[in-house]
């Protein structure tokens, strides 16, 4: 497999190929069923623009009181588990054993975009954060362990993998904008990104 290391991201393009997009999109679709999208805010009480839910033991969730991790919906329902396609992703782009905790499902419509940011709520930061990208291009911006600083830019397309891991683990990153339409693997357009998390 290709591998691009880019300010310590390791960046596998197409990893996945289209039959297995389309197996994850399916998986995707029943782990909605019983956990749907919902539009989270952020403590401050800022809608996001992205519609969010997850799999696994745990979910993250923000709302007024602060980022965390949950085992519930906040709608009340249990997480579903993780699917095994994307366990074995996991497996096979960090070689460890233990299993990622959270799956956390980020969906993207036109106008959605993700700030800078740090993945920081996690219990053990040794472990690395692995995202999966679906459907249309996302502008990727990876920063620096401090915020600011000099950035680079990839565009994600859909089956290419991340692992953010070693001294990039904390590195701020985010993503500007998508290319609405770009991709023909979700009918209706759009971007899903899932990163799987050790939380503890
Ligand atoms: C996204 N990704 O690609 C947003 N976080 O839509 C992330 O925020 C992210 O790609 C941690 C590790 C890898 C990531
Ligand atoms: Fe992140």
């Amino acid at each position: 497999m290709q591998k691009i290391i880019q300010k310590g991201f390791e960046i596998y393009p197409g990893l996945l190929p289209r039959s297995d997009q389309q197996g994850l999109v399916s998986d995707l679709r029943a782990c909605l069923q019983q956990a749907p999208l919902f539009a989270p805010r952020t403590p401050g009480a800022k809608p996001m623009s992205i519609r969010m839910s997850a799999a696994g033991r745990l979910g993250w969730v923000t709302d007024q009181r602060g980022y965390r991790y949950e085992p519930r919906h906040p709608d009340g329902m249990g997480w579903p588990p993780i699917p095994a396609a994307v366990l074995a992703i996991w497996a096979q782009v960090t070689g460890l054993d233990r299993q990622p905790d959270c799956c956390l499902i980020n969906w993207y419509g036109q106008s959605a975009r993700m700030g800078l940011h740090q993945d920081k709520d996690e219990g053990d930061f040794a472990f690395p954060v692995v995202s999966i990208s679906l459907g249309d291009d996302g502008l990727f911006r990876m920063g620096n362990v401090e915020r600011g600083g000099k950035t680079e830019s990839i565009w994600l397309g859909s089956g290419d993998v991340v692992v953010m891991g070693g001294a990039a683990r904390l590195a701020y990153h985010g993503i500007d904008r998508i290319r609405f339409g770009s991709s023909t693997l979700l009918p209706k357009g759009g971007r899903i990104n899932l990163t799987l998390r050790v939380v503890r």
